[in-house]
């Protein structure tokens, strides 16, 4: 079954230019600078926190012991021993996500991580876990990473995902430096098709970045990190809970002020004009200014970029939210946008439009598109024995190929 996959803390490669530095840290730094209150993952993950104890559960109180509802996904026969852990491909404050090959049926996944304890020692939010959860609603989408199913134990949540191995978008963007017209559209579009979905079951994905935007083997885009959008947003209905992540933060959230849906119509504005210009819009490098120009700095568009390319960036990084493009009729006025005109919508959500790029990987355990720094690290050290690992380890030791084992180290 496929259904939304949790947050992805996924770094891509090569952030070493100065043109292309425009990842996590800065946005970080910028976010320490603004004093801006950001409602992390682990707040966004403890709504799913059933404080109920585990039957079996007999250890101090602040041990993570916690069931959690993990909808229909959840499968209670799995267990960490299933499969071989292999690398990590993606890593985060709160977990990791690891290539592992299933030891029965012998295929692929991307398996997300995530502590309890780290996220309930940050904030604990006892949400009602009813319909309105994300993980209770069937979210299927061909641009959206499926989720076969979830399971957790004493200490950890599982999330077995599609491995989609194309590597990160904003990877073959940095190469690349910009993508011409045609090929930023077609991602554009798949991005627009999947969040106009999710919008259609009232969920603002809020998250769309960078390292959030995949390719699949063929060159489809694959979002992550929609599993626990904020959701349930009517379409008149705002939040000023800001939980997004640092960057293409809109200036209703700079601002602290509510926002809704069409905060993700200017994060595709912002993924639109990066994909077209190479850096994002309103880029400084001093953070505040760039906060600044975010805020009240008119958007600027050089170049020879069509009028239909700066008028659909105009109007989706519109300051204000109420007249941003989609802040009517949602996906419907993104759709009919000239910019995408070149677009058969019902074409692309089957992916009879073949992607404008290969990324050419030999097969499923093809990791030449992901960051060094993450399948390195996993041969050199992370490798950690938590209750929930050791049985895993001990049953399997050389099934994780290229770990060593460092006690003590969190996995
Ligand atoms: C699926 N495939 C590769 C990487 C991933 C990162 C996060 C979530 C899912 C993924």
């Amino acid at each position: 079954m496929h259904s939304p996959g949790p947050q992805t803390l996924f770094m891509s490669l090569g952030k070493t230019k100065d043109i292309i530095k425009h990842g996590r840290e800065r946005f970080e730094q910028a976010i320490k600078a603004s004093g801006s209150r950001l409602c992390s993952y682990v707040e966004r993950v403890a709504f799913l926190m059933d404080r109920s104890k585990s039957p079996d559960d007999n250890s101090e109180p602040s041990s993570p012991t916690v069931n959690i509802n993990l909808g229909p996904s959840a499968n209670p026969n799995a267990k960490p021993t299933d499969f071989d852990f292999l690398k990590i491909i993606g890593k985060g404050s709160f977990g990791k996500v690891l290539l592992a090959k299933h030891k029965s049926d012998g295929r692929f996944y991307a398996v997300k991580v995530l502590q309890k304890k780290s996220i309930l020692k940050k904030k604990e939010q006892n949400h009602i876990m009813a319909e309105r959860n994300v993980l209770l609603k069937n979210v299927k989408h061909p641009f959206l990473v499926g989720l076969h199913y979830s399971f957790q134990t004493k200490e950890k949540l599982y999330f077995v995902l599609d491995y989609v191995n194309g590597g990160e978008l904003f990877f073959h963007l940095q190469r690349e430096r910009c993508f011409r017209e045609p090929r930023a559209c077609f991602y554009a579009a798949e991005m627009a098709s999947a969040v106009g979905y999710l919008h259609s079951l009232n969920i603002v994905y809020r998250d769309l970045k960078p390292e959030n935007i995949l390719l699949d083997c063929q060159g489809h885009v694959v979002l992550t990190d929609f599993g626990l959008c904020k959701e349930g947003m009517e379409p008149e209905e705002t939040t000023s809970t800001f939980c997004g992540t640092p960057e293409y933060l809109a200036p209703e959230v700079l601002k602290k002020e509510p926002y809704d849906r069409t905060v993700d119509w200017w994060c595709l504005g912002a993924v639109l004009y990066e994909m077209l210009f190479g850096l994002p819009p309103f880029y400084s490098r001093d953070v505040s200014q760039m906060y600044d120009n975010i805020l009240y700095k008119p958007l600027q568009i050089q170049g020879t970029k069509t009028m239909a390319a700066c008028d659909i960036l105009q109007g989706l990084l519109h300051k204000d939210k109420k007249q941003r493009l989609g802040a009517k009729t949602d996906f419907l006025e993104i759709k009919n946008h000239v910019f995408f005109s070149p677009i058969n919508w019902d074409d692309l959500y089957h992916k009879r439009i073949t992607p404008p790029f290969n990324p050419n990987v030999a097969g499923p355990a093809d990791l030449r598109h992901f960051d060094p720094a993450f399948t390195q690290e996993a041969v050199s050290s992370s490798i950690i024995r938590t209750p929930d690992l050791a049985a895993s380890c001990s049953s399997a030791t050389d099934a994780f190929l290229g770990f060593s084992y460092a006690p003590n180290e969190e996995r």
